[in-house]
């Protein structure tokens, strides 16, 4: 099959793009007084305007005709039907199907998979309620006040990143902490103000093979009974997310406190299924299904509407026109919410791990831009650190900017100030400031003729650097799990258009091999033969040191 870039849409965008390279959006909005209105868009609470964009009517017409040529709908339902669209590992794709509150059947081989994920969201509702009441107690009798899940990457990032968005919904009584580096001191610092007869440990694996959550398991087991003295403690202060109930077992962890899920979950997409244990803890099991209520009703959407008229698909397009024909590199995601902190980390995971691929799903070396570099920081520190480059460096960012109409936190005119600078960035970064103005400007200052037309060109902008707005209400649990969900078909619908598969991730499984052979070397204290010149200088220096 031809790749994409050879499609005559392609090349009509190609031609498209040369056009509007130096078409000014502030003239754009001049002249379309509706402009703003049009390419706004609210769905499932979230309100979009992706109207600051080098975009017109044609460029997303254009756009949704690429989408079109490569089958983009039907794509879609495949996803939503369960067939093997992760074609390097012949799984379905089913992160859509967690959260499917409509219940409708989804058949995986012709079995209907509906029935066991409500099955274990009944036994974590189970679970949550006797915590989170007290009768879930510890060894010693003692109530559960410490949560501490132990995993990484997609085991870890969304719970992480969750927990902390909703925190303003956490209860007081349970505290959940969240431990993923296999640097020791990320467990050491957690652990060491825990009391291990109140610390109910959540070992999150879906493969129970990964380095760093097995050791970091053994070294939390360790600790517990150490303090415990008694291997029976182990049942009452471990359970298990995982799909492998064999390795669960020869942990140590009753298969009766193991918590499932399916290989057709990919880890970055998992935080809809037992990986939201933790999640579910801190909120309370009903918080827990308005985050899959709010990512279904987004689900709901980007099945069912029109290309043109799709939150998700909008966005996917709008920043595939920005990488594949304007040239940027990158794609930032500035949350004006202290509570989304987290937010770029775990978008930075889900979009590059999915889209980081250089070959089709046919293998075929793709010769043009796939996934961006995705990163970002809550907006305002943000804007005291890296907006320099954004409004006057040479390359552009496409950014997003998320925020809400009301704080959990109004404190005085806090929220006012913190939003007026959101408005204030985007209209900026959109407008620019040309250098007769930043001359004016000066001049009306008192600044001397020759110092003003020097700083004039400093303090110029060249404006036109696109952003979308994303406004909810309030950051709820229904409005966040739709803002993940809008971000996961945004990835999608990159994925596909690029030809890629986007639910493997080969380079992490290299990773995962790599670092065991040279871990049994440091162990030996030898290095083998066969590394090159500079990683075998490093490892005989490693060693030595630490034996000398
Ligand atoms: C995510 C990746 C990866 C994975 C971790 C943890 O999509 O597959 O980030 O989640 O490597 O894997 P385990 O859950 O198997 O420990």
């Amino acid at each position: 099959m031809a790749l994409v870039n050879e499609t005559p849409q392609w090349k009509a965008l190609q031609g498209h793009w040369d056009e509007m390279k130096e078409v000014r959006m502030a003239d754009l909005f001049a002249k379309d007084p509706h402009r703003a209105r049009d390419m706004s868009l609210s769905i499932a609470r979230l309100h979009l305007d992706y109207s600051k964009n080098l975009i017109t009517q044609e460029t997303l017409a254009k756009l949704v005709d690429l989408a079109e040529a490569v089958d983009l709908k039907g794509w879609t339902r495949r996803m939503f039907n369960a067939e093997a669209i992760n074609n390097t590992e012949q799984r379905a794709v089913l992160h859509t199907a967690l959260r499917n509150r409509s219940n409708r059947p989804v058949l995986v081989d012709g079995v209907d998979v509906m029935p066991q994920i409500n099955a274990v969201l009944a036994r974590m509702e189970s679970f949550v309620g006797r915590v989170r009441t007290g009768e879930w107690t510890g060894h010693t009798g003692e109530r559960i006040t410490d949560i501490v899940n132990i995993g990484i990457g997609g085991s870890n990032l969304g719970p992480k990143m969750v927990c902390a968005a909703l925190a303003p919904y956490q209860t007081e009584s349970l505290r959940v902490h969240f431990v993923s580096n296999v640097d020791g001191t990320h467990l050491v610092e957690t652990v060491q103000s825990l009391n291990p007869a109140k610390t109910l440990f959540i070992v999150a694996s879906k493969t129970f093979t990964t380095q760093e959550t097995m050791t970091n398991a053994t070294s939390a087991r360790d600790w517990l009974l150490t303090a415990l003295q008694d291997r029976e403690a182990v049942a009452r202060h471990f359970v298990a997310v995982s799909t492998n109930a064999a390795r669960v077992t020869a942990f140590g962890i009753d298969t009766a406190n193991m918590f499932g899920f399916w290989d057709w979950v990919g880890g970055r997409y998992s935080l809809w299924s037992s990986i939201g244990l933790p999640i579910a803890l801190a909120v309370g099991f009903d918080r827990f299904v308005e985050l899959l209520e709010g990512a279904h009703a987004m689900d709901e959407h980007f099945l069912n509407a029109d290309l043109a008229q799709n939150m998700p698909v909008i966005l996917g397009l709008i920043g595939l026109w920005y990488a594949n024909f304007a040239g940027a590199c990158t794609h930032a995601v500035l949350p004006y919410d202290q509570s989304l902190r987290f937010l770029p980390a775990y978008l930075q995971q889900g979009d590059m791990e999915s889209n980081g691929k250089g070959v089709t799903r046919a293998g075929v070396a793709v010769d043009y831009t796939t996934g961006p570099v995705v990163w970002g920081e809550p907006g305002t520190d943000g804007q005291h650190a890296f907006y320099q480059l954004i409004h006057q460096g040479t390359q552009m960012v496409p950014a997003d900017f998320i925020g809400a109409i009301h704080s959990h936190n109004e404190l005085g005119d806090h929220h006012p100030k913190f939003m007026a600078n959101f408005f204030a960035q985007t209209e900026a970064l959109m407008r620019g400031r040309g250098y007769e103005e930043a001359l004016a400007e000066m001049r009306a200052e008192g600044v001397e003729d020759e110092q003003a037309s020097l700083l004039a060109h400093h303090r110029s902008f060249p404006g036109n650097r696109p952003t979308n707005s994303i406004l909810m209400e309030r950051l709820t649990p229904h409005t966040l799990g739709a803002l993940i969900a809008l971000y996961e078909h945004r990835i999608f619908t990159q994925g596909i258009i690029w030809g890629i598969n986007s639910f493997d991730q080969w380079g992490v499984e290299l990773g995962k091999k790599l670092a065991n052979v040279i871990l049994d070397e440091i162990k030996m204290g030898k290095v083998k033969a066969g590394h090159d010149a500079s990683t075998r200088a490093l490892l005989e220096r490693f060693i030595a040191h630490r034996n000398g």
